[in-house]
């Protein structure tokens, strides 16, 4: 899968894009994340992507031409970074991360990681000019109801989400399809021990050292509901 990243802040995702999981995706050739300064598109000698709002009011607008040409530029692989396999590329599917977007949940993470290209665009100060939206009518999305300083931590919410489900970057072991919240599953997990088998006077649960796989299994799933129903009833209801 092809990522491109649109932001005023590239270097927010240095650290992210080095840590292990993802730089094994990108080594095997599974993933390619590239990111694009939003800001090398600005027309004017102040190299300015915002400005203040019309009609008045406290922060600053992403102004349109600025991040329009941007992701037009990079859907059409028409940068001068880019080489010629870099031209053949699909324009891939946008992805704008906004307060404003439908809710990332894992159901909506599994549709983006259908896709075998996403642009994600990051906006910053009060958001966008509206007319970005109208030009480009971007996938919106929302990873929670809280205010956040811009898209990019959004961003990264969700590359690490599909990238989990790309082929090939999960090994056997963990494998994705038997995550809560993976489709036809909607639970919390049951709770987890490992060593020491007693620690401060608490004892690990007796069934899960008895060896007995089926009683394990059922014990387990029966946490697994239990959990689901005491902390996210919602998830059993809806
Ligand atoms: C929020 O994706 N979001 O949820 C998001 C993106 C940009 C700013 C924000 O405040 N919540």
């Amino acid at each position: 899968m092809r990522i491109d990243v649109l932001t005023l802040f590239p270097e927010m995702f240095a650290g992210y894009v080095g840590q292990s999981l993802l730089k094994l995706a990108i080594q095997r050739g599974l993933v390619d994340v590239r990111l694009h300064n939003i800001r090398d598109w600005s027309s004017d000698k102040h190299q300015s992507v915002d400005d203040r709002p019309f009609g008045g009011g406290p922060g600053m607008v992403m102004m349109a031409p600025t991040v329009v040409e941007c992701v037009e530029a990079v859907q059409t692989g028409n940068d001068e970074t880019y080489d010629e396999e870099h031209r053949r590329v699909e324009p891939g599917h946008l992805v704008m991360l906004t307060p404003q977007g439908r809710r990332l949940d894992q159901r909506v993470v599994e549709e983006l990681s259908t896709q075998r290209r996403l642009v994600l665009l990051c906006g910053r100060y009060e958001g966008f000019d509206e007319r970005i939206r109208m030009v480009l009518a971007p996938d919106e999305i929302s990873v929670g109801d809280y205010v956040l300083n811009g898209g990019e931590v959004a961003a990264m919410t969700v590359i690490d989400a599909v990238i989990r489900l790309v082929p090939g970057v999960l090994g056997d072991d963990e494998s994705a399809h038997c995550d809560s919240f993976s489709s036809g599953n909607r639970l919390l997990e049951h709770e987890q021990y490992t060593r020491p088998r007693e620690y401060r006077g608490l004892e690990v649960p007796e069934v899960l050292l008895s060896g007995n796989h089926e009683e394990i299994a059922r014990w387990r799933a029966e946490r697994s509901r239990q959990r689901t129903a005491e902390r996210r009833p919602d998830l059993l209801s809806d």
